[in-house]
């Protein structure tokens, strides 16, 4: 999860998809509180769950306050569970509190879903008898609401049950809080024995990204000329065919073959579960490739435009760019991004928003100005286990030709070609503005 509440859905829905691939039959949970389901990442990733049937258990834990807020001011349904029908999904209403009815439900649900795998959403009527957090108390709550609440807490509840069933004694009671307590004690003297933690610039530097060691592909010598858009569909086309575990989602990227055709004909050569169209929510995508990357796959996201990344941009800049450095997980996802003005398509399809990515930590950022490069390094990219944005200029697609190598082949990212050299001024640019540069000095010779 990320502190942001939504974006661990899409990571369990692309965690499930892994499993549905793999044909395991796991579920998986993924748990939120009642202020939680109204972010909107909620709301993709129960549809993208529905739409792909993905053996999900979304648990809602409806403890009636999201932080102070009651959930009359979060939500106008009477039941969370209700929302399961408005995505086609199976909902039911559990006692929370209840911890027999808990496990009982639970256990027979997923039993079911192991054999019939489709998402299912929980709702887990309970409640917090302390504040959100240490610090924000609980005056917000009518003190009758506390005490009703008092009557029902589990642990108490079942305790009392164990006894008069028999099963609990007070002497069975006694060892298990003993052997609980030496847990944490034992915990507690592995941690304070721990070196205190140095923060020093290479190794917070170091934990930015995963190490990855380039290897270098060489090119054959068989050539062909190709536009920029051939280069790159090439490229992806014989990644897919390197790589069995990398898995392409994005909108209209599957029988239409992309609103640039960049993947046509990749249905029918690596099938629907490699090549998947996904609902309009770039977010819970982004999520659901890094999902994808923790169970193994890589994951390659189609932008369909690199604008509408704003509405993926906390995925990208929190979840993807964050994971090494918080927890040595790996974001192996690729995020092509076809950007850029010229193609006369107005304010919100022509932006060249490759500067938000570049000032955040955690991300590489290629943008290559040729189909050389651009076959190279997409090949890469998608080699490497960190997450890449791939911007790809559309102005550029079809007006830009060259000679290509037909072969696979990388190139390094992160290193710049010299196209001119002289001795009165120095221009370094990458994509649109190579070409603009090169005309410019022509012009000027
Ligand atoms: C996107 C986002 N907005 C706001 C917050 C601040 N915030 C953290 S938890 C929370 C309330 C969450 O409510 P709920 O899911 O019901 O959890 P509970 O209060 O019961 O612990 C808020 C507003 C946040 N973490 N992320």
């Amino acid at each position: 999860m990320i502190s942001h509440l939504g974006p661990q859905f899409g990571v369990a829905d692309g965690i499930a998809l892994a499993n549905k691939l793999k044909k395991n039959n796991q579920v998986c949970a993924v748990f939120t509180g009642d202020g939680g389901t109204s972010e909107g990442d909620f709301h993709e990733a129960l549809n993208v769950a529905s739409v792909w049937n993905l053996p999900v258990m979304f648990c809602i834990e409806n403890n009636g306050y999201g932080l102070s807020t009651p959930t009359s001011q979060q939500f106008n349904c009477e039941n969370l569970k209700d929302r399961g029908i408005g995505y086609g999904m199976e909902a039911h209403i559990i006692e929370g509190n209840n911890i027999l009815e808990v496990y009982t439900r639970v256990k027979e649900l997923v039993e079911d879903m192991r054999i019939n795998p489709r998402p299912i959403l929980m709702e887990f009527k309970t409640f917090r008898v302390r504040g959100h957090e240490e610090a924000s108390g609980t005056k917000y709550v009518p003190k009758e609401l506390l005490q009703m609440w008092d009557l029902r807490d589990p642990l108490e509840n079942y305790c009392a049950y164990l006894q008069n069933e028999g099963i609990l004694t007070e002497e069975i009671q006694i060892a298990y809080k003993q052997e609980i307590l030496k847990e944490i004690n034992d915990g507690l003297e592995i941690a304070f024995a721990e070196p205190e933690m140095e923060s020093i610039v290479s190794n917070e530097l170091n934990d930015v990204f995963q190490p990855f060691e380039y290897l270098e592909v060489k090119e054959n010598n068989k050539k062909e000329t190709l536009r920029l858009i051939d280069a790159i569909s090439e490229g992806l086309k014989q990644s897919m065919q390197r790589h069995d575990n990398l898995v392409l989602m994005g909108q209209d990227i599957a029988e239409y073959g992309g609103v640039f055709k960049i993947t046509d004909g990749f249905l029918e050569e690596f099938g629907e579960e490699r090549v998947r169209n996904t609902p309009i929510c770039e977010s819970v995508i982004v999520s659901a490739a890094m999902g994808l990357s923790i169970s193994g796959y890589k994951a390659m996201m189609e932008m369909q435009f690199s604008d509408f990344a704003s509405t993926g941009f906390n995925p990208i800049v929190n979840l993807l760019a964050k994971s090494n450095y918080r927890w040595n997980q790996k974001a192996d996802v690729v995020i092509r991004m076809p950007c850029g003005a010229g193609v006369g398509a107005g304010p919100f399809h022509s932006q060249t928003n490759e500067a938000w990515f570049t000032h955040t930590p955690g991300l590489k950022v290629v943008y290559p100005a040729f189909p050389y490069d651009a076959k190279g390094l997409l090949a890469t990219a998608i080699e490497d286990p960190n997450p890449v944005l791939f911007f790809e200029h559309k102005a550029l697609y079809r007006s830009i030709r060259q000679e290509v190598p037909t072969d696979y082949y990388t190139l390094p990212i992160g290193k710049a070609s010299i196209l001119k050299e002289g001795n009165e001024i120095t221009i370094i640019t990458y994509g649109a503005g190579v070409h603009w540069a090169l005309n410019t000095l022509d012009e000027l010779e």
